[in-house]
């Protein structure tokens, strides 16, 4: 119980000042004006450009038109349901340049999944195309559908209208501990929650990364970063493009992975940032159609999200022999970075295979045994757990999850076992939470346990990951059927799936007796999990 040292674990960078008290918009904006003529954002599809000076003039005046239009105010929250496209980051701007807060969801989301998100969260406003309006048929009329495809007219005087955009007041409107991004995330239990991030904690984590003298993450403005990882997900939001915007590098969007296309942009537009997840690490890596196309100018690939394999490391490098391949390790919780490889750094550190990269800067860390909460020495697997300004400021409405999840100290448990070696390098080993992980995106077992147990022949469910080459994990579902009643695999997968985007679907249905599970009722996944492995 009473421990006598505590180990702890920093970055090997030195900790450097951040702009703690600075809006979002401003920080990441701050050096716009020097690229105002650089590209800021192409369109892959369309190759149609903004510069600096245009993103920064356009998101300022779709705010002034959210706030005379719709009354938009600070703390309000607006949900973007959107592809990747460049309204989408001229909407997230000029959100939060008004002190709203912007919620994002997947437009692969069915109706049940975009409304449960949309009125947990009070969102006033969805912006969205106009295809999914009909996703959006349940909500309270007072809510505002706006359809960036197919926008209303401008109204008189609105772009003329300055309102304060550029007074002292508005440096007053935004305050540091306000929320500016609100994605969803199940943590490590129960339903997917509004994970708070706050100016200042999405400064603190984009300052960690590509700030101070020698940047753990060193990108210029002469930097092409690849915007192909859907901008909704906190890895792709904050790594790529608020990343991308504070060094005034060119984000070159893609609504969605396709390998020909994406070989393609990146010869056509020289690309040298790639951030990936594992299943495209692996499409690159084993695609022969790779070959065909000049890939040279690409200097830095990044994955994150989930595990990626060693020899699948290395086929890649074959693959990329001029790129530097690393992982950054983070959780959206965690604001979202716990960890970024040094060999991305300005001034790069030897680094080891397999390793998710090393503290980030202005942050502690600590690995704990999970049953005892003492912290662990070097190399020893126990649950990280991370400190700093970066990480969130709680669930939204939800103090309880929030307290299960930060404790008093201050610590964020983030649910991954790992260790971390003689080189400071941290290094994944299992997971103590219930969060399914396919092609990084999550799965909430709670959510699917919950729609398979509404379903009238179904008395008991457990959803749990089964290991999958391509996908990483899969759902699948082990059942117990009510009594006297009769329902099929196929049937539950289908009831299941005409409920959920893709990839919550169950893949496998294991019909039981009974859920196994512990005297408090939770259900016990390890002996679930050690079931599959021996099927
Ligand atoms: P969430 N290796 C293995 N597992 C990982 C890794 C990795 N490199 N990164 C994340 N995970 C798992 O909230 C881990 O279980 O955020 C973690 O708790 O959707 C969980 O995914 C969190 O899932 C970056 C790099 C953000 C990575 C991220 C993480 C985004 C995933 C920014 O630059």
């Amino acid at each position: 119980e009473s421990q006598t040292r505590e180990y702890l674990y920093r970055s090997k960078l030195p900790d450097i000042a951040i702009a703690h008290d600075t809006p979002l918009v401003d920080y990441v904006l701050e050096r716009a004006a020097r690229f105002s003529a650089r590209p800021c954002v192409i369109d892959g599809k369309s190759g149609a450009t903004l510069t600096y000076g245009q993103v920064a003039v356009q998101s300022a005046r779709l705010s002034a038109s959210l706030a005379a239009r719709h009354g938009l105010r600070r703390g309000d929250v607006v949900m973007l349901l959107l592809p990747n496209c460049i309204e989408f980051v001229l909407a997230f701007l000029g959100i939060l340049r008004r002190g709203a807060v912007a919620t994002t969801a997947n437009p692969f989301y069915t109706a049940r999944e975009v409304c449960e998100q949309a009125r947990a969260c009070n969102a006033r406003i969805v912006i969205t195309l106009s295809p999914y309006v009909p996703k959006l048929a349940e909500l309270d009329p007072d809510v505002v559908i706006f359809t960036i495809d197919a926008p209303p007219p401008p109204q008189d005087g609105e772009n003329s209208r300055q309102d304060g955009e550029n007074s002292p007041r508005r440096k007053l409107v935004v305050q540091p501990d306000d929320v500016a991004a609100l994605p969803y995330s199940s943590g490590t239990t129960g339903l997917p929650k509004g994970v708070m991030l706050t100016h200042r904690g999405l400064v603190t984590s984009i300052a960690q990364q590509v700030d101070g003298a020698n940047p753990n993450i060193y990108w210029t403005p002469d930097d092409v970063v690849l915007c192909v990882l859907p901008l909704f997900h906190i890895y792709c939001m904050n790594s790529v493009f608020l990343c991308s915007l504070r060094v005034g590098a060119t984000i070159l969007i893609m609504p969605k992975f396709e390998i020909a296309e994406l070989l393609e942009l990146i010869q056509r537009h020289r690309v040298t940032i790639a951030p990936f997840v594992p299943p495209i690490v692996l499409a690159i890596a084993k695609n022969p159609i790779v070959d065909k196309y000049d890939l040279s100018s690409v200097r830095m690939v990044l994955s994150g999200a989930a595990p990626l394999g060693k020899e699948l490391e290395d086929a890649f490098r074959a693959r990329l022999p001029l790129a530097v391949l690393g992982q950054g390790y983070g959780m959206t919780e965690a604001g979202p970075v716990i960890a970024m490889n040094l060999a991305f750094a300005k001034e790069v550190f030897p680094v080891k295979p397999g390793s998710c990269g090393t503290i980030v800067r202005n942050a502690t860390a600590k690995v704990v045994d999970p049953e005892t909460g003492v912290s662990l020495p070097h190399n020893q697997a126990g649950e990280i757990c991370i400190k700093g300004a970066q990480i969130m400021k709680g669930y939204l409405n939800d103090p309880e999850a929030t307290a299960l999840t930060i404790d008093k100290e201050g610590w964020l448990h983030t649910g991954d076992v790992g260790y971390i070696d003689d080189n400071d390098e941290v290094f994944l080993v299992d997971r103590v939470k219930e969060i399914i992980k396919f092609k990084g995106f999550q799965v909430a077992p709670a959510e699917v346990e919950a729609i398979l147990t509404s379903h009238p022949c179904v008395a008991d469910a457990a959803v749990i990951p089964k290991k999958d080459e391509t996908a990483g994990e899969l759902p699948v579902a082990f059942v117990v059927i009510a009594n006297g009643f009769q329902v099929s695999e196929v049937e539950l997968k289908l009831f299941v799936s005409q409920q959920v985007v893709f990839y919550k679907k169950i893949h496998k249905v294991y019909f039981v007796d009974s859920i196994p599970k512990s005297p408090a009722g939770k259900i016990l996944r390890k002996d679930l999990r050690s079931k599959l492995e021996l099927n």
